[in-house]
């Protein structure tokens, strides 16, 4: 039914699926934007967050630490610290007036949220000023009030106030109408507490000792001029990943701020708890960075678990390789190359996702994530996760275990 999409810029799910597309805006015109918020229900009232006072942070990690995106069966729900929402809400060019939240006019109690921040986005052959909308928010008890229309019409009448009218979100939901769609793969680091917690199961045919045994990672990285990305190595890195980037249908275009921004850890050495980015480079014996990683830290708390409060999971987030991009090559020797090669990065970020404490490694379909998944002994999870364009129509961008795709 869909009785909100259907009134917003969005493709259809009734468009046909292999017709060409030409990409552009889907509403060709911009209309008047209004210069004031839509009413809001009785009783409570809009706010701009000021996320630079750590009392709002708190209050928005707050919220969404009880009433964020949960799995299906609800036994883990996200907990985002609130470190990680200062250094994903405020990244270069952030504005205050996209970090929009409802609060009980009496209480003055946060009850709803949603974000956005500015990110230069290639789609194809096109390259958007967008926003990307994240943490949308309702507290459990104002659910199913229609509210989350209201405030998706409010943020957008913010970003269409700055000139921006694409966005860009992912959402584990489908909603008219997806650009492109991945899969969330699981690597195991401690297996024992994903089982305890109810997260890995135990195969019929196997046994804890064995599952245990088939995880185990090596104490010591194995590749030759691998660190830990420093200060020195922005430029080097914007390049190489700027490069390996371009591979893709869709992607984001850094900046030397978003470089430093995204991967350049800003933790102080005795807060190393609080700490939410690690990158890694290779520098080989000229001096020169041939491939990078990065993982991100985002615990999930374990809902109703007496030994276990939270699931310390990392993410993969971005890499590059110089490998996927020689141009004397053809695309399947490359392939060949980059397979291996990967292999051999993301066995390093396994020792070094252990070493920092975490239970797991996540990663979806995208990049050439299918070159290691399985053989690093990534399992399948039951989660997808679908990225949406808004007011921009393109052609599905495919993905999945044996093809390239998105981001
Ligand atoms: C969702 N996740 O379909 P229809 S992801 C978008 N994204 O509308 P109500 C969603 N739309 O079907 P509730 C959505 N979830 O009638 C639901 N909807 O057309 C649609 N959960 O509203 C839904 N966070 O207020 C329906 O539902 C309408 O009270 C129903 O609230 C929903 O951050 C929600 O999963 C998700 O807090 C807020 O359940 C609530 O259930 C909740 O009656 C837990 O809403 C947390 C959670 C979502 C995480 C995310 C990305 C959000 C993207 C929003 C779209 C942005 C568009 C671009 C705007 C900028 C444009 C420019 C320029
Ligand atoms: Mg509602």
């Amino acid at each position: 039914s869909y009785k909100f999409w259907a009134t917003q810029p969005v493709a259809r799910f009734d468009e046909p699926e292999n017709a060409p597309v030409a990409d552009g805006p889907v509403q060709a015109e911009n209309p008047v934007v209004p210069t004031e918020s839509s009413a809001m229900l009785e009783g409570f009232e809009w706010v701009t967050m000021d996320l630079d006072d750590e009392a709002q942070l708190k209050e928005v990690y707050e919220l969404l630490t009880g009433h964020y995106v949960e799995d299906q069966e609800a036994m883990f729900r996200f907990n985002y610290s609130a470190s990680f929402l200062d250094w994903a809400l405020k990244s270069p060019g952030w504005l205050k007036q996209w970090h929009v939240g409802v609060r009980a006019s009496k209480s003055r109690k946060l009850v709803a949220f949603i974000s956005g921040i500015p990110v230069k986005l290639r789609v194809r052959e096109k390259v958007l000023n967008v926003s990307e909308i994240n943490f949308l928010c309702i507290h459990k008890k104002l659910r199913e009030k229609r509210l989350a229309p209201v405030l998706i019409k409010e943020i957008t009448r913010r970003c269409n106030l700055e000139g921006i009218w694409n966005a860009i979100y992912t959402a584990g939901i489908v909603l008219p109408k997806p650009v492109s769609t991945c899969r969330y793969y699981h690597r195991s680091l401690d297996w024992s507490k994903l089982y305890k917690v109810g997260f890995s199961p135990l195969p019929h045919n196997s046994t804890p000792a064995r599952q245990v045994a088939r995880y185990l990672v090596p104490k010591d990285t194995k590749l030759k001029g691998l660190r830990e990305m420093k200060a020195e190595d922005i430029d080097q890195v914007l390049d190489l990943l700027s490069r390996y980037l371009a591979r893709f249908e869709m992607a984001p275009e850094f900046d030397k701020k978003e470089i430093e921004h995204w991967f350049l850890s800003r933790t102080a050495a005795d807060k190393q708890e609080d700490r939410v980015v690690w990158t890694y480079v290779v520098e080989n014996d000229q001096g020169k960075i041939t491939d990078m990683f990065s993982f991100y830290s985002l615990e999930s708390s374990v809902i109703g678990n007496k030994e276990f409060k939270v699931v310390k999971a990392a993410y993969l987030f971005y890499y590059a390789s110089e490998t996927a991009l020689q141009a004397d090559k053809s695309e399947d020797e490359i392939k060949k190359d980059l397979k291996v090669r990967l292999n051999e990065l993301i066995g390093d970020a396994l020792v070094l996702c252990k070493r920092v404490g975490f239970d797991v490694l996540n990663a979806l379909t995208l990049l050439d994530n299918t070159l290691f998944l399985e053989k690093q002994k990534f399992g399948a999870g039951d989660g997808q996760l679908h990225y949406y364009l808004f007011n921009w129509r393109t052609a599905f961008i495919r993905g999945g275990v044996d093809e390239n795709n998105a981001i």
